[in-house]
């Protein structure tokens, strides 16, 4: 699987290709290519053209009409890219449809952010977690790439070809590596488990922040647990780029008060996230639904932070940690203005938020505040 990911000739030229059907407003589909625009540029891909597509019914060889398939495929032949990639998932078969088509790869939503991950995984634990779900991913795949191989080889339908037992003894290494990630990964889950025992018998409180990508939420950690004059580079990774962070970090909040307060830091969310990936990184996520207090920071400034609640709010569900007490911080208002749209009317859609600015530090004290006094209600509820 991973091979079939890394071995493709890495795209460098792409067409994005948008899919719009009656489950989602025009608004929303063109946020979505947006986003998928922003994940291609944080891979490196050049953005040749942008193309977005009606679907009435999804038709099962190309999840669209053939017509409109073929103008897509000319077009890509006009533009030289050699990747179309597509803001949906695509099956298996469509993707391999698609490549027939088009003769270049086909690349869906799913594969774009695994590969994202790959690129960003520093530590052993990430890379464990994206090798899992890049595996999954593949493992569908390779019958594809074996089926073809047969072919071109001479085999027949019907016929085992040379391609089609290396696909048996391919699919057979391939579930043999994933029950060894998963293994592997099942024994990070526990060691984090024996860690975040000893900080509850500590009587540490935590707090996760949670939220989308690139809402500022190690910029927040930084802020948080860093002297206001630390210089860039000492704290965790912070970067305009999509998916800066992978792993949770642990650190210990300044508080007025004295008492500590662990922060942790966690990999932002995204809409359409692939199940398989926010089931690889269970071992990390588990910080988020095992901590005491959640933090969800928003990008104030972005006019899609209603959505981007939403969605962090669903994935939160997935992980069972939607019922935490949490704490709704509205970051960058540095970059708010005072229009109809700014942070007045922001609040009152979130009672109870916190307005903050990591860049000028406004707001902060005020969110330790707040994250001291629940903490401490929290605690004396659960020890009394
Ligand atoms: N103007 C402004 N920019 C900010 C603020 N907080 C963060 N940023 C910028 O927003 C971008 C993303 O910040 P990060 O802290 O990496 O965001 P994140 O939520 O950790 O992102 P992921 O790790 O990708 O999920 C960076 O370019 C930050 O400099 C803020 O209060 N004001
Ligand atoms: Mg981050």
């Amino acid at each position: 699987m991973k091979q079939l990911i890394d071995n493709r000739e890495k795209p460098k030229r792409a067409l994005l290709v948008g899919i719009r059907d009656e489950k989602i407003s025009p608004e929303e589909s063109d946020s979505l290519v947006a986003e998928l625009a922003g994940l291609a540029d944080t891979l490196g891909l050049e953005i040749a053209g942008q193309e977005t597509v009606r679907v009435r019914e999804h038709t099962s060889q190309f999840g669209m009409g053939s017509g409109k398939a073929r103008e897509i495929a000319e077009k890509a032949a006009e533009l030289g890219v050699d990747c179309v990639v597509f803001d949906r998932d695509i099956s298996p078969s469509l993707q391999r449809n698609w490549e027939k088509l088009t003769g270049i790869a086909a690349v869906d939503r799913q594969e774009l952010i695994i590969r994202i991950f790959s690129q960003r995984a520093r530590t052993r634990e990430a890379e464990l977690q994206v090798a899992l779900a890049e595996q999954t991913y593949s493992l569908p795949r390779l019958s594809h790439k074996y089926l073809d191989l047969s072919r071109q080889r001479g085999g027949r339908y019907g016929t085992k070809g040379s391609g089609e037992t290396r696909l048996e003894t391919d699919r057979r290494l391939a579930l043999r590596r994933i029950q060894r990630l998963r293994e592997e990964l099942a024994e990070v889950r526990k060691q984090r488990a024996v860690q975040r025992n000893k900080r509850r018998k500590a009587g540490i409180p935590s707090c996760a922040l949670v939220g989308y990508t690139n809402a500022g939420k190690s910029s927040l950690l930084n802020a948080l647990t860093l002297p206001g004059e630390a210089a860039p580079g000492e704290g965790v990774l912070v970067e305009d780029k999509l998916f800066a962070t992978l792993d949770p970090t642990v650190r210990r909040m300044k508080t007025g008060g004295g008492k500590p307060i662990l922060l942790i830091d966690t990999v932002g969310f995204i809409r359409r996230l692939p199940h398989d990936l926010v089931d690889a990184f269970r071992a990390t996520l588990e910080e988020v639904s095992l901590a005491d207090i959640l933090i969800h920071v928003l990008d104030a400034s972005d006019p899609e932070a209603d959505r981007y609640y939403e969605t962090t709010t669903s994935v939160l569900r997935d992980l069972e940690a939607d019922r935490h007490p949490m704490l709704v911080v509205l970051n960058k208002i540095d970059k708010l203005d005072a229009g109809p749209n700014g942070l007045g009317e922001l609040q009152s859609r979130y009672p109870g938020s916190i307005p903050v600015s990591t860049r000028d530090r406004r707001g902060l004290d005020e969110l330790v505040r707040r994250v001291e006094t629940d903490t401490a209600r929290l605690f004396q509820t659960s020890f009394s």
